[in-house]
């Protein structure tokens, strides 16, 4: 195995599990998932595509939840050890700069990132269209909304955890405000978390089964030797509908539009119960991270069936030298996606 190191910081509390024996898989699910059921606080039917974040020698999270009144808002939990979850019965309620009440029409789908001293909120949202939506905060009780960074349609925003020559960096998927069927990854930078260009194309859906329709990035990209880590979903089609699986690519860490290594495999697609059968069947949607530098850990929170939130585990040795194993990447993904 390569001596694949993690440039971010100790976790010693991450929630891990071992690899089972005889896994031969990339990641691996947590025994006891799904880590969030149906109904888990009053007038929210469902929580998955959510996202968490080490705070304060605990847990915080932003979490999907699909009202049942059908809306989907984003609220707050907590978590001793990123396992078991609190939520608070309210909404995030977002403000303005002024203090007044900022909320959107609705809010899916969050990442959080934190990047120098700022935990950012990223999510999709209507903005005469599917777009996406974005928060600050320092203490996860007040919640500055920033300019909406793209035009609509855009999904799957996803911000880097650094700046990179000085500038903020973003994925998303240009997409349009139905299910999409179609859309690659691209690359945005900000001087100022404001204004974004630089548009650069990262990669597309490929001719591979399981991603030949869509795909999205997920969880922020993760800072490693070998460059940023990044586990994305890709979406196939058939006759009953799209499949969700999880996958892996390792971008270039000065130039993110430029792909190192795409894995030709999927890391994890639908199989268990609660990833094939749900509101939606057959998806596993990941959104966050967490990892340890000291161990190689990384804990890995992913949508599972838009129903239910599931947990999976890798390392940074086996989910790179998977990737490097499998590499499928082209000159597509290769250049620096700029036309
Ligand atoms: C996508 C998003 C996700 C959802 C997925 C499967 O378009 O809306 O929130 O998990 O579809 O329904």
């Amino acid at each position: 195995m390569k001596p694949i190191t993690m440039h971010t910081g100790s976790l010693p509390q991450i929630p891990w599990q071992e690899r089972p024996k005889n896994c031969a898989a990339p990641l691996w699910r947590y025994q006891d998932n799904p880590i969030i059921f149906r109904n888990p606080i009053p007038g929210v039917a469902r929580i998955f595509n959510s996202a968490v974040i080490p705070y304060q020698d605990a847990f915080v999270g932003v979490f999907r939840g699909e009202q049942t009144d059908g809306i989907p808002f984003i609220y707050l939990g907590k978590s001793r050890d990123g396992m078991h979850w609190e939520f608070s019965p309210q909404k995030i309620r977002f403000v303005d700069e002024a203090g007044n009440p900022a909320m959107p029409l609705y809010a899916y789908d969050p990442r959080l990132v934190l990047v120098d001293d700022t935990y950012y909120v990223i999510w999709c949202q209507d903005a005469y269209g599917a777009a996406i939506g974005m928060a600050k905060t320092k203490d996860f009780e007040t919640f500055v909304r920033l300019e909406n960074p793209f035009l609509p349609f855009n999904r799957n925003a996803v911000l880097f955890p650094r700046k990179i020559h000085g500038k903020y960096m973003m994925l998303s998927r240009p997409s349009d405000s139905g299910h999409t069927p179609f859309g690659d990854i691209f690359l945005s930078e900000s001087k100022d978390m404001e204004y974004w260009g630089h548009h650069r194309h990262v990669m597309g859906k490929s001719n591979r089964w399981w991603e030949n329709v869509k795909i999205g990035g997920g969880a922020a990209p993760i800072e490693t030797s070998e460059g940023w880590l990044l586990f994305y979903h890709g979406v196939t089609n058939t006759c009953n509908g799209f499949v969700y699986s999880i996958g892996g690519a390792i971008l270039d860490l000065d130039e993110p539009s430029k792909v190192k290594y795409r894995c030709g495999s999927f890391l994890l697609t639908p199989e268990m119960w609660y990833e094939e059968r749900g509101f939606v069947p057959n998806v596993c949607f990941p959104c966050a991270t967490l990892q340890d530098a000291d161990t190689g850990r990384i804990a890995i929170y992913y949508g599972c069936a838009d129903s239910y939130v599931g947990l999976a585990f890798t390392t940074a040795e086996i989910a790179v030298d998977y990737i490097c194993a499998h590499d499928a990447a082209g000159d597509d993904d290769r250049c620096d996606g700029k036309r």
